[in-house]
């Protein structure tokens, strides 16, 4: 049956480890009907954290998406994992929902990930909820909670529910959109009047929210002093949208109390897709449209062991229907046999999509994450999803040697659908190199294959990327000269090298005068003079950023040749360098830093032994501070591991190239041992 793109909901279920995501979703998936048992995540029997590795691990790892009827809609929701090692499959389905799901922890209150996952919500302008989860533990404290979010992200908060009883007292909500108690297990029960007053506050604050955003409610609102129900529903659901206010609901998923009204929110209040257009790389963005010529986005795509590629894809105009499609990229035709809703893990056959609306299509050969599929020939492609760059990088190879080919082809797939993880052959330090967002990450995708093709992965540090370069200007002349029997080899150039600015590289210019050397010997010289760059002078490592002016020099009739003046210029260069003070230079990075504030002063000491300068220091809300400091990338070949141990796991990084600077003293004395003691 056709379902309309405006009774579609697309949720995202975010927050940080262990504050009750997946268990919410079971409760949520229970209650609708979807499955006649909410099993506890610790049984292994959820429908969202299903994978081997996280039945495992006991925590999620990868998004799973489920789909629940809720009264008149179709709820799509993505059940995302909490920790920033898979931040990755988080930032998928904030770009595949129209709504997020913060649930917060009501005993631990705001924690590092729900900042930084706000911070994304912000940068995207999602409208969301709240859900404080946890109601039933000591120390659960619902307004404190209240006053934390609201002091943290400078916002309106809106309570929609409120507890009845907190702690081990706890057993239901009071729906303060349809005036109704509702114990665990959904039974309804008589509001109790020793919560009259509060109730009564609460339900003014709701009722003057949904007026303030709409004109013709306010007016409403002043003659009648009140709102219909429909009414405020109306005047919240714009305010949502608009983001000018944040509900906030609560429960527990131990219980499964708060979920038929956090059910009936997202229904009834979140909006539907189509109020955003969908941004193309380049050109006017796509309008959700259930008319018109099919497209889709591809945010997701895993592998599975029974029905091999999935690629999960939000429809972003027309409807998707078993047939024909191309891929925008390659303008490759791939078949479509099926179509299909997902469940977590069970893939349900559907006659069709309609724009709006998330599913999934097996197969698609030639299709990555992030890729388009169109109905038609077409050259449009989404943009991609904004994914932070990998931060923790490992040299590796294969235990056994054979493997080696198989492992690369693995981890190249696996690439190819987590962009959060990349391989490569790094060519200058001769090592096959990984990247991913963190230890857990990258052991993950380790343990997967070696679970499923028996590989085990050996893992370094990787060699760091040193350069060399000059820091005078030098002259230097060298002559090639061989005479052995027949015709011999002559060729003799001048140069003049100069230090060029950092990134520029390479220059080399003609200054001879008279055709003291022929045009024809320059490819030779220019040849000589790369091949002495590449392979370095102090420590083997390629020199960047020099400047060579070729102002004379001399040739013979018979005995010169390209050859010799490649010789000529390659040692006339390495002879320049003894004169040009040439020093080692190291790769920095911009390190992004989100800690707690009690830790903030063992990860700032902890920079200046790296030789980190820290730029900034800030507080984000939420006893979050944030640190920008440039650091050299040789001292954080371990950071992850680091990090972890200097905050007890709770602290996360971001990083990125930045430029190379100049070293000196021990530390470029080490590393020039190091290199001589490897070759
Ligand atoms: N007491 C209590 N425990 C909960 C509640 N929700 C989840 N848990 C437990 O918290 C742990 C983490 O839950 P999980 O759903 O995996 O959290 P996630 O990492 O956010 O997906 C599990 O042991 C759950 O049983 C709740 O509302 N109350
Ligand atoms: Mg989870």
């Amino acid at each position: 049956m056709a379902i309309s793109m405006n009774a579609i909901r697309n949720v995202a279920v975010c927050g940080h480890g262990s504050t009750g995501k997946t268990s919410l979703v079971e409760q949520m998936l229970f209650r609708s009907g979807v499955i006649s048992k909410a099993e506890p995540v610790e049984s292994g029997r959820t429908m969202s954290d299903y994978q081997e590795d996280e039945i495992e691990h006991k925590f999620s790892i990868h998004t799973s998406l489920m789909t629940l009827p809720w009264k008149d809609t179709k709820i799509n929701v993505l059940d995302t994992p909490g920790s920033s090692d898979f931040v990755g499959e988080v930032v998928a389905s904030f770009r595949a929902a129209e709504t997020a799901v913060m649930v917060i922890s009501a005993p631990a209150g705001i924690q590092i990930e729900t900042v930084k996952l706000w911070r994304r919500l912000d940068h995207r302008d999602l409208p969301r909820v709240v859900f404080i989860n946890k109601m039933d533990q000591d120390r659960a404290d619902f307004q404190k909670s209240l006053d934390e979010i609201k002091e943290a992200f400078k916002i309106t908060a809106v309570p929609l529910t409120l507890p009845l009883g907190q702690g081990s007292s706890h057993d239901g909500i009071v729906d303060l959109l349809h005036m109704r108690a509702i114990k665990a297990g959904g039974a309804e029960t008589e509001i109790p009047s020793d919560m009259n007053e509060e109730i009564a506050a609460w339900r003014e604050k709701l009722i003057e929210m949904a007026a303030e955003g709409d004109d013709e409610l306010t007016e409403k609102f002043f003659d009648d002093g009140t709102l219909s129900r429909d009414d405020i529903l109306k005047g919240l659901n714009e305010g949502m949208a608009a983001n000018n206010f944040v509900p906030v609901l609560c429960g527990s998923a131990e219980l499964g109390t708060g979920i038929s009204d956090l059910l009936d929110i997202l229904s009834e209040l979140c909006p539907a897709p189509g109020r955003e257009s969908e941004p193309l790389e380049d050109g006017d963005p796509i309008p959700y449209d259930d008319k018109g010529a099919f497209s889709g986005f591809v945010y997701k795509t895993s592998i599975d062991k029974f029905s091999g590629k999935i690629s999960f894809l939000k429809v972003v105009s027309g409807v998707l229907k078993a047939g024909e499609v191309y891929n925008t990229r390659t303008d490759k035709k791939e078949r479509i046999s099926k179509v299909y809703n997902i469940n977590g893990k069970s893939l349900k056959e559907t006659t069709e999509l309609v724009a709006g609306d998330l599913g999934a299509v097996v197969k698609l050969e030639s299709v990555h994450t992030n890729g388009t599929i169109s109905g038609v020939s077409s050259k449009i492609h989404f943009k991609p999803l904004a994914l932070p760059p990998p931060v923790h990088t490992l040299a590796i190879s294969a235990e056994n040697q054979k493997d080696e080919d198989k492992m690369n082809d693995y981890l190249h797939r696996i690439s190819e659908q987590d962009l959060t993880f990349t391989i490569g052959f790094d060519e200058e330090t001769k090592e096959t190199v990984i990247a991913g967002m963190g230890e857990m990450h990258v052991n993950s995708i380790f343990e997967k294959l070696l679970n499923e093709s028996k590989i085990k992965v050996l893992t370094r540090k990787p060699r760091i990327p040193y350069r060399e370069t000059i820091t005078k200007s030098a002259e230097a002349e060298y002559a090639h000269k061989k005479q052995t029997g027949g015709h011999g080899q002559y060729a003799k150039v001048f140069i003049r090298v100069k230090p060029l600015k950092r990134g520029e590289d390479f220059e080399m210019t003609n200054d001879t005068k008279g055709g003291s050397i022929s045009r024809g010997y320059f490819p030779g010289i220019e040849k000589g003079l790369r091949e002495a760059m590449q392979e370095g002078f102090l420590a083997g490592y390629p020199l960047v950023d020099i400047s060579v002016s070729v102002f004379d020099g001399k040739e013979h009739p018979v005995d010169s040749s390209e050859m010799a003046f490649k010789l000529a210029a390659k040692n006339a260069l390495r002879q320049a360098c003894e004169k040009c003070g040439p020093t080692l230079l190291e790769p920095m990075v911009n390190l992004t830093i989100y800690v707690e504030d009690q830790y903030l002063g063992d990860v700032l000491s902890d920079l200046s032994s790296k030789r980190g300068r820290v730029q900034d220091q800030s507080p984000i809300g939420g006893g979050i501070q944030s640190i920008k400091a440039v650091v050299p990338q040789g001292e954080l070949l371990t950071y992850a591991i680091d990090m972890k141990s200097l905050t007890s796991g709770t602290g996360a990084y971001e990083i990125e190239f930045s430029h190379y600077d100049p070293v000196s003293g021990k530390v470029a004395q080490d590393i020039i041992a190091a290199s001589q003691k490897e070759a």
